[in-house]
Formats: structure tokens, sequence, C-alpha cells
């Protein structure tokens, strides 16, 4: 295992609140993320590199090992699963809530639920417990169409303000999670490559703590 740290990063809005921690944490992009078209990035240390790519599939790079580090949000993570990877760190940026929700006012008639979501594995988790019966469609976007639309009695999404929600005829009903974004750590890649990842983890962390 060469001694290269590899760090994913999600795009898009985590992106943003990420790049101002890992420049507390001693980390800048060699260049301007926003300027290229490139999805690896030199950083300033010769031996840490970025990469930048869906959200969705920061788990997959980090428990694979193509990546030692990776950040995303807990919504991604428990919908992929927690295999192959450590949680060390909550980096408390990008809070919102995942939650069900349906058109106001109209409660799920049916005894088998609908529901939409691309959250298939956190929703179908959730409503076993419930002791609900759901049938889950995979919707890969614009979850607060489907309800209206008559695709789904609920769907299972992101919440923050709710206005999209709102905007759409719609309600929160029950929280699912409290989501943040997390720093995870490749297993095998912690203990290889500990005295290269530990500092990091420390200035992250302290980082974390400044902005509390
Ligand atoms: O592009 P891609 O399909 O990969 O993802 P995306 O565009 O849905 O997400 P992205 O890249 O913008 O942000 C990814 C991560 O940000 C999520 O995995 C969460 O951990 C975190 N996050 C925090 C959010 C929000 N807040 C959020 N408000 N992700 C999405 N939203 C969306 C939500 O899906 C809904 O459409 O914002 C809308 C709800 O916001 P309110 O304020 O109207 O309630
Ligand atoms: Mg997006």
């Amino acid at each position: 295992m060469s001694k290269q740290l590899i760090l994913a990063l999600s795009k898009g809005r985590i992106l943003e609140e990420t790049l101002p921690l890992l420049a507390d944490a001693g980390i800048t992009p060699a260049e301007d993320l926003s300027k290229s078209r490139k999805l690896l990035f030199d950083t300033n240390l010769p031996d840490v590199k970025l990469v930048i790519i869906r959200a969705t599939d920061v788990p997959t790079y980090v428990q694979l090992g193509a990546a030692d580090v990776g950040i995303a949000g807990k919504d991604v993570l428990l919908e992929h699963g927690a295999e192959g990877l450590y949680e060390p760190l909550d980096l408390q940026i990008a809070r919102c809530k995942l939650m069900t929700a349906g058109v106001t006012g109209q409660l799920p008639a049916r005894a088998r639920r609908r529901v939409a979501t691309k959250f298939v594995n956190v929703a179908r988790r959730y409503y076993a417990e419930q002791g609900i019966q759901a049938e889950v469609i995979k919707l890969y976007g614009a979850m607060e169409l489907a309800p209206l639309m008559n695709l789904a009695d609920e769907i299972v999404d992101i919440v923050d303000t709710g206005n999209t929600l709102r905007a759409n005829g719609m309600e929160p009903r029950e929280l699912i999670a409290h989501i943040s974004t997390r720093l995870v750590v490749n297993k095998a890649a912690m203990t290889m490559k500990h005295e290269r990842i530990k500092p990091l983890l420390d200035r992250l962390d302290s980082a974390v703590k400044k902005r509390q």
C-alpha cells in the first residue's frame, strides 16, 4: 500500500462546506476546483490527493480502498451500509433530517403503503421496524412529485427547512434520522497508514470543534 493519501470528497452542497474545514486542517487543493473539469486534484501536500465524486459513490471508493478517506452524508452512509468503513468523525456540516412525508392532510389509506425514495434500504428497514407493510419504489430524484402523481402514498427524503415539501403541497411526517456529514476511513488504511491518517483526524477534529 503506497503512503499516498487519497481523500474522496462529495461534490455538490457538501463540498462548499468541506473545503474550509480541510483548509483549517492544512489541506488546500492545488488549483481552483470550480474552474476545472478534472476529478483528481493535487493538494499543497505532496502525498495527499483529492477525488471529487458523486456523494453516493464516496462509500464505495473508501470501502474498496480506491480512496483511504471519504467525506459523505450520514444519509448516504446509512443507505450504503458500513461494511469495510470506520466512521470516526462527525464533521457537523450539511445538517438535515431524513423523514417520511406525504400530501398535506391526506393520511396513507392503503394498508400496504407505497413509498417512493432514493433511500430504498433505509426505507425498507424503517417501515419494517414500524411494522408497516411497504412497497418501496426506487426514484433518482424529484421524490416530491411521486405522491402528487399518485405514484406513491409517501416519500422518504431529506428535509431541511421543509420549504420544498410545502411548495409541493406536502408535509413532513416521521423523523427517521438526524443527518450530518461524516468522515469515513477504509479499515485497512486506518491500520496501514495510521501515522498519516491520525494527524489528519486530529486536525479535522479541532477544526470542527473550533466552529461549535
Ligand atoms: O446530485 P445527487 O443526486 O448526487 O445528490 P443531491 O443533489 O441530492 O445532493 P447534494 O450533492 O446537493 O447534497 C448531498 C448531501 O447534502 C446529502 O446527502 C445530505 O447529507 C446533505 N444535505 C443537507 C442535503 C440537504 N441538506 C438538502 N436540503 N441534501 C439534499 N437536500 C435537498 C433535499 O433532497 C430536498 O430536495 O433539499 C431539499 C429539501 O430542503 P428544504 O430546505 O426545502 O427542506
Ligand atoms: Mg446534486
